[in-house]
């Protein structure tokens, strides 16, 4: 760590009743995260990025991907402060951006089956049965107050569970979470959760934005490499975040010059002590998840 950088402490993140809630339900609701101007920009910002793509359809679900490099003005999710300690608290200092997609949803557009994200044949849950290998963060822009609207619905509770009756189908479920809420809603889901979207029967467009995180050594969703001239753009957790290595085993033991990311939010410290004769870059620092959880001595 060198002298002449400044460090950013870890923005806040979970609450104890969050992440419990969290590793319940495989699901959190955080209403009134975004203020009414800052939904009214991010439509603004989609309604810009799909009037200028010859693709968009409007009679058509509308999601392109690795939106914070398609339209720069969105690169300001990556790390932003609203959402991204929450995602600190889980991966630490391995923290990777795995996808990041706007999406509108449309009357009579195409709606997914219940399904979880991550791998299939072997899921994640085979290797990490409780913790999260990729957390689905979302900002629900659009009124939801009623189910037909193109809602996201989940099974709460399902993160541990690797078959589903319902898989591949629409079947709605007893117990299922249909997604209801006002715009400015910010939903965090574990992604072993089982999910699909109900049909929009209305005329409201469903936009919201999805942006899924996970431990750097598992493969990004929406790209193989960022172009250097748009990560020349961007401040160094950005840049980070992105890992955008020109070999493959950076994404287990990334450079000297990424740690730390983010110094600890109540220590100030970049490491938690333990371990102080490595050098920082290969050193294991607790994640934020961990110190919570480990028993005391
Ligand atoms: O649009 C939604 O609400 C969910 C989309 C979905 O199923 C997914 O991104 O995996």
């Amino acid at each position: 760590m060198s002298d002449t950088e400044t460090y950013r402490l870890a923005p806040p993140g979970f609450s104890e009743e969050q992440w419990d809630q969290f590793m319940e339900d495989g699901f959190l609701v955080i209403e009134n995260a975004l203020s009414d101007d800052e939904v009214d920009r991010y439509v603004e910002m989609i309604d810009r990025a799909a009037a200028n793509d010859p693709k968009y359809d409007p009679s058509k679900h509308f999601g392109p991907n690795n939106i914070v490099e398609r339209y720069p003005e969105f690169a300001e999710l990556i790390d932003h402060d609203r959402h991204v300690g929450y995602m600190h608290d889980v991966y630490g200092e391995l923290l990777k951006l795995h996808i990041s997609q706007i999406f509108m949803r449309p009357r009579d557009g195409s709606h997914n089956m219940w399904h979880p994200d991550g791998a299939r044949a072997v899921p994640y849950g085979v290797f990490a049965p409780e913790m999260p290998m990729q957390i689905k963060v979302s900002y629900w822009l659009t009124d939801l107050p009623e189910a037909e609207m193109g809602n996201f619905v989940c099974m709460p509770g399902s993160h541990r569970q690797q078959y589903f009756d319902h898989y591949d189908t629409h079947d709605s479920v007893p117990g299922e979470l249909i997604l209801k809420v006002p715009k400015g809603t910010m939903t965090l889901m574990h992604c072993n959760t089982w999910h699909r979207v109900e049909p929009n029967h209305s005329d409201v467009v469903r936009k919201n934005i999805f942006l899924a995180y996970c431990p750097s050594w598992v493969c990004e969703a929406d790209r193989y490499k960022s172009d250097p001239n748009w990560l020349a753009t961007l401040n160094r957790e950005q840049r980070i975040i992105m890992r955008s290595y020109d070999g493959g085993y950076a994404r287990t033991k990334p450079p000297a010059s990424e740690f730390p990311l983010f110094l600890d939010r109540e220590t100030g410290e970049a490491s938690d002590g333990v371990g102080s004769e490595v050098a920082l870059h290969r050193r294991k620092r607790l994640t934020t998840i961990e110190k919570r959880e480990q028993v005391p001595a």
